[in-house]
Parts: structure tokens; C-alpha cells; sequence
């Protein structure tokens, strides 16, 4: 029988399982990366496991999210990071290098190889023909200690392309964005989206790595696309050509669902407050004002997204009323569009250069002022990420943003009057890798350096048997891990200090959050009630460790978000399902509920019943926890499992 990509690669590296969707499948890892917001307890982790060096092929530790240095704490999260990844044989990718996604992409990205990032936009590599997956910081320290990687598999979606875009005003961008529209930020979920058909020569490596990019806001595991001449192309011209592998799907593949797109029909669509699948055309919202405008991340931040921007900019002037920040992804991007007098016409035109990095798109810095409207090429714009609560993000196009920020409003790029040539890819990327610090064979005098505010990781006990707790929470559907623990420039640098990053979960949902969950953790704990795909979002696995830290012992949601799923087992908070959805509206806040049995219940039947003395209702929930998953949360979480050599490590 044909075999699609997914299944090509997967089989590739299969140690055991099977690949009907919902089987457990375990992989050998080729490609490991951390960025610095997750990385300092990725590698804390790491530590904990007592490897003298990781074991995988390559393992790459960026920095990029934490830059805004107002005080001690990111600089020493820096030094931390480079130590460590020199005392385990990592590259280091210095601060001001870029965005690991993108920087992946130019220097590391293979296709066929399978890739683990500590972010959810790992998936920026699927452009490139590599199943890249994002992970939570302990799954990635247990795979670099040599543990093969467990994914349930997932069912693959055939996006089928035809036509051409019609360029340069309609991007990857608009594609990706009319897929959220059609699929949501739920449409993804325990699915691989596969690109195919036609359509797909007429996409750069870069276009399709945006397109990857925010699959991750559709909720799928991965997005990956065929490896052909344009993937030899991109290769080429960054002086990596001998990576190149062809990848396509055998005649006669098979995939669970099909969805088709037609490029030519796609026009400049937008992203409205609060959602990325909030999604209509630019030309609906003509004449919308517009206060700041953001250019860059790692969605959208390529040489070739760069260039067009400079073209539209070129001898005109930012409107009066905007602000306009642009962050090129990377040195290499920052240092070829500066070579080419690019960077130069952005200046010109009133832009503000920002460093490559993440920036504006995770509240390190340029937030939009009070209810502002700000339109970013960037991938989330959930309420409050921007650092500014009653802001209205936005999310477009490179090339529609840079239109907006010229005419102070929105406005359908096509009829702004604008000239704009259509720009591919350099024939050369000029290739600089002094920023990127290869690994050593030595490495007996290294000294790891940790700040003061870098503090030992929480373990937490094992599984109780009987769970008696407060329902602290009752939430609705997709609830974000944003909302669960806020970035931006305030709580980012407690990432290495789980003590006090802690006082900040919920905290733009419930200020009191905390304080209640301390007392409650004194009398048995906490749980949290949530609706359908929670904890969509990011990777931050800071979002189950400070809960468990404050004594959450369960979630009951109606379905949860891979990623969080899996750092909640990681950390030993029980993930459980409502048998029925309609109990989720009869908990209340502060109910106290007991669940017995646990331990058996979920060797058995994984059913539990759940019971409020009190209000003497029961209702019951379910588990969907696989044998290594029940195992690891009885223990405890996945170090204590990991360092019992449970997982062959
Ligand atoms: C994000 O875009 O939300 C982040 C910040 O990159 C996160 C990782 C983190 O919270 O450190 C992600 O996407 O996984
Ligand atoms: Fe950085 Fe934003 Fe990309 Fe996350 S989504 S990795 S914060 S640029």
C-alpha cells in the first residue's frame, strides 16, 4: 500500500508501534532544540537526568525570547544556557542570532529527519520536509538523554493545492490564515497536516514554512510538506545542498480526510481580536485605523517577507498616527537586507528596527498603548499576549501590514495604489555562523554558571488514590496557555524560578488565583474545570509546573491541547475527560470534589466517579491515558519516571 510522508518518515524511524491513528508509535529523534524561555528548564531537567552528554545527532540551544535585559535575570538565563550547552555538546545560538525557528530553518532543517523544539512553532521545519514537532521542556530532556519520543498517532490530512497565488499582495500568510478560517483553532487537533498536489511548486521553502508555522494555531501535532527542487533550491543557495533528500507521497497514498485549496482563488485576509481563526478579508474592514503595526516573528520574518516589505516602504513615510516595529528573524536575514540597502529604506521610511527576536509578538517589549489597534504578521493574538489587556491585535500579512502602516489604516493592498514587484528567494544566503557555537569534544573544564533566580525544578509526589479538592477554576472552551501562565517582559524572566513565576497563573483571568490555590493546597489541593481544547497555545510546560507547584492535582476538561495534555502528565497532574459535557456547567467554583480510587480506576475501567459531598452530586469522568502516560503520572511526573531508568535512560 502507498505511504504518505508522515508515514515515510515515521517508519523511518520507528523503535516500535504501530501508525494506525490513536496508536502509541515511539521514534528515534534526529534533532533536539530549546529556545531560552523553555530551555532553562529543559536543560535544568536535562541536568536532573545526570547524562554527561546528550544523545542526539544534534541538539541546538537558542536564545530569543528572553532579550529585554532591564535587570540580572535574562543575561544570567544567557550565560546559564551557553555554559550548559557547552558542558553537554550543543550548539549555541548566541542572543541576537534570531529566532530559533527561523535561524533552524536556514542552518539545520532537514528533510526526512525528525526534529523535537521546546515551542510550539517547531513546526516551521515542516516547510522544509521535516517532521518537526513541538514538545514541553521535559520531553525534550528526556529524548536528548536518549529516550526515544512517544507521540500518539495522529490522523494525516491531505491539503491538497492547486493555482498559483496571485502575488506579490496575496502571501503564505493569507493561506494560512484562510485555513484557520475554514478549520479553526480547533481543526488541527490529533491531526498531521500533509501538503500536496500542484500547488505546492509554486511555494518557496519559506512561504511553506510559514504555512507550517501556524498549523500549530490550527491545533495539529505537525504540518509538513513534499521535499523537492524548490527544497533543493532553498538548500542550495544556504550552502547546504548535500542535505537535500527528495520526499514525496507514494502513488495510491492514503489519508484520513482531503481538503483542497485553490491558491488563485485566496485573497489578503486578516485575523480579528482575540483568536487566530477570527479570520475575514482585509477588504471587509477598509477603513479601520490602525496605531501600531508589527513586521517579523517567526511566522513571517524570512529574507524574501523582509524585501517585499522594504519594497512597499521604499520612499514613502509610516503614517503620522502609526508606529511601526519590524524584527527580521535573524542575523542572516538582519545582516542581507542591511548589505543590500533594504534595512536602509525601512529606516527611512520611519520603520523601528527591532533585534531579531521574538520582540513584540510575546509582550517583550512594544506593546500597543491602551486600547489600541495594532496589525501584526505574527501568529497569536489572544487578549493581553501584547503586554497591553485592552488592545485589539490584529493578524495580516507582511505586505498588508507594511500597506497599513503606510495609510494609517486598514486597507486592501491591492487598491492602495502601491507598486510592488513580486520577490523569491536569493540565489545565496550569506552564510555567517560565528553566532552559532558548535559543540565541544572537551568538555571537562566547563563550569555551568546559574544565577541567583535559577531554582532547582519541582518534583511533585505520587499519584494519590483518593483526590479531594477545590475546584479553583471553571473554565470555558479554549482556553490558552497564555491565559494560564501570562508571558510578556514582567513574568518571562521568572522562567527559571518556579516559586515565583507561580504567583502569576491566572492571572488576567482571576487575580486571586494563587492566594486560593496555596490555601486550598494546604487541604488536599486543587482542580481546574475546563472546556474543549484546553490549554491551546504554546508549549510552555510552566503552565503545569507552577500549577502543580501551587497543588493542582487534576484538570477536567471536555478535550485538551496536545501539547499541555502532555506536560501535565509530564508533571503529574492527572489530565481527566467529562463522560458527559453537560456536567462542566453544574461545578461550581470553590466545590470541593473527591474522586477515590484513582490508582485502580485507572488500571481498570479508567472510569472515576466524581462526587461533591456537599451539593451530593456525582457525575463521572474519564482517562484517555495510554500504559507509559498512566505510568508516568503515578509516579509522579516524568523526572521521577525517567530517573527509576523507566524510560531506558
Ligand atoms: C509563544 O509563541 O507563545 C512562545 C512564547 O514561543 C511559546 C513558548 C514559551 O512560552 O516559551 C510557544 O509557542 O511554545
Ligand atoms: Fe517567538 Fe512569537 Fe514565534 Fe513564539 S510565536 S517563537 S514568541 S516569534
Amino acid at each position: 500500500m502507498g505511504k504518505n510522508i508522515v508515514e515515510k518518515i515515521l517508519e523511518a524511524h520507528k523503535v516500535y508501534g504501530g501508525l494506525k491513528p490513536g496508536d502509541p508509535v515511539r521514534v528515534k529523534v534526529d534533532q533536539v532544540y530549546t529556545q531560552d524561555a523553555t530551555g532553562t528548564m529543559a536543560w535544568l531537567q536535562f541536568e536532573a537526568i545526570g547524562i554527561d552528554r546528550v544523545r542526539v545527532p544534534l541538539a541546538v540551544s537558542y536564545v530569543d525570547h528572553n532579550m529585554i535585559q532591564s535587570d540580572y535575570m535574562n543575561p544570567d538565563d544567557h550565560m546559564f544556557l551557553q555554559t550548559i550547552a557547552a558542558k553537554y555538546g550543543a550548539y549555541f545560538s548566541r542572543p541576537g542570532n534570531g529566532i530559533c525557528h527561523q535561524v533552524h530553518l536556514e542552518q539545520f532543517a532537514t528533510p526526512g529527519k525528525i526534529a523535537l523544539g521546546t515551542d510550539s512553532h517547531t513546526p516551521t521545519g515542516g516547510g522544509m520536509g521535516m517532521l518537526a514537532i513541538g514538545v514541553g521542556g521535559l520531553d525534550a530532556a528526556t529524548v536528548m538523554a536518549g529516550a526515544p519520543f512517544e507521540i500518539t498517532m495522529p490522523h494525516v490530512v491531505k491539503v491538497n493545492l492547486k493555482g498559483k497565488l496571485n502575488r506579490p499582495w496575496v502571501t503564505a500568510m493569507d493561506v494560512i490564515l484562510e485555513i484557520l478560517r475554514r478549520l479553526s483553532v480547533k481543526g488541527g487537533v490529533g491531526k498531521i497536516m500533509e501538503y500536496g498536489g500542484p500547488g505546492v511548486r509554486d511555494l518557496d521553502v519559506t512561504e511553506r514554512a510559514t504555512i507550517t508555522n501556524m498549523g500549530a494555531e490550527l491545533g495539529a501535532t505537525t504540518s509538513v510538506f513534499p521535499s523537492d527542487r524548490r527544497t533543493l533550491l532553498y538548500l542550495s543557495a544556504a550552502g547546504r545542498a548535500s542535505d537535500w533528500t527528495e520526499l514525496s507521497p507514494d502513488k495510491g497514498a492514503r489519508y484520513s480526510e482531503r481538503i483542497d485549496i485553490d491558491l488563485s482563488s485566496i485573497e489578503p485576509m486578516i485575523a480579528q481580536p482575540h483568536s487566530p481563526d477570527n479570520v475575514v478579508t482585509v477588504k471587509s474592514l477598509s477603513g479601520k485605523k490602525v496605531d501600531q503595526v508589527c513586521i517579523g516573528s517567526c511566522t513571517n520574518s524570512s529574507y524574501q517577507a523582509m524585501k517585499a516589505v522594504a519594497s512597499v516602504l521604499k520612499g514613502n513615510t509610516v503614517s503620522e498616527g502609526v508606529n511601526l516595529l519590524i524584527n527580521p528573524g535573524s542575523r542572516q536575514v538582519h545582516e542581507m537586507i542591511s548589505r543590500e540597502g533594504l534595512a536602509s529604506d525601512m529606516i527611512a521610511a520611519g520603520a523601528r528596527m527591532l533585534e531579531s527576536s521574538c520582540g513584540p509578538c510575546i509582550g517583550m517589549g512594544g506593546a500597543p498603548g491602551s486600547d489600541q489597534v495594532s496589525v501584526r504578521s505574527y501568529n497569536r493574538n489572544f487578549k493581553g499576549r501584547s503586554g497591553t489587556k485592552d488592545a485589539f491585535v490584529y493578524l495580516a500579512s507582511p505586505v498588508s501590514c507594511a500597506v497599513f502602516a503606510l495609510r494609517g489604516e486598514i486597507v486592501d493592498p491591492r487598491e492602495a495604489g502601491i507598486e510592488l514587484k513580486a520577490s523569491r528567494g536569493p540565489k545565496k544566503y550569506v552564510i555567517n555562523r560565528s553566532f552559532i557555537m558548535p559543540p565541544k569534544a572537551d568538555t571537562s573544564a566547563v563550569r555551568v554558571i546559574k544565577g541567583p533566580n535559577i531554582k532547582d525544578v519541582p518534583v511533585k509526589e505520587p499519584l494519590r488514590d483518593t483526590i479531594e479538592a477545590v475546584v479553583l477554576l471553571r473554565l470555558g472552551d479554549n482556553i490558552t496557555t497564555d491565559d494560564i501562565m501570562p508571558a510578556g517582559s514582567k513574568v518571562l524572566p521568572f522562567r527559571s524560578n518556579i516559586p515565583a513565576i507561580s504567583e502569576f497563573v491566572f492571572k488576567n483571568i482571576d487575580e486571586s488565583f494563587s492566594g486560593r490555590a496555596k490555601e486550598a493546597k494546604a487541604g488536599g489541593g486543587g482542580i481546574i474545570v475546563g472546556g474543549d481544547n484546553y490549554g491551546q497555545g504554546s508549549s510552555r510546560e510552566h503552565a503545569a509546573i507552577a500549577p502543580m507547584y501551587l497543588g493542582v492535582q487534576a484538570v477536567i476538561a471536555k478535550s485538551f491541547a496536545r501539547i499541555h495534555r502532555s506536560n501535565l502528565i509530564n508533571f503529574g497532574i492527572l489530565p481527566l475527560l467529562f463522560r458527559s459535557a453537560g456536567d462542566h456547567d453544574r461545578i461550581e467554583k470553590g466545590d470541593r470534589l473527591v474522586i477515590r480510587d484513582v490508582i485502580g480506576s485507572l488500571n481498570g475501567g479508567r472510569v472515576f466517579k466524581v462526587e461533591d459531598p456537599t451539593k451530593s452530586y456525582t457525575f463521572e469522568v474519564t482517562s484517555d491515558l495510554n500504559e507509559r502516560e498512566k505510568n508516568v503520572v503515578i509516579k509522579g511526573g516524568l523526572l521521577p519516571f525517567t530517573r527509576q531508568g523507566s524510560e531506558g535512560v
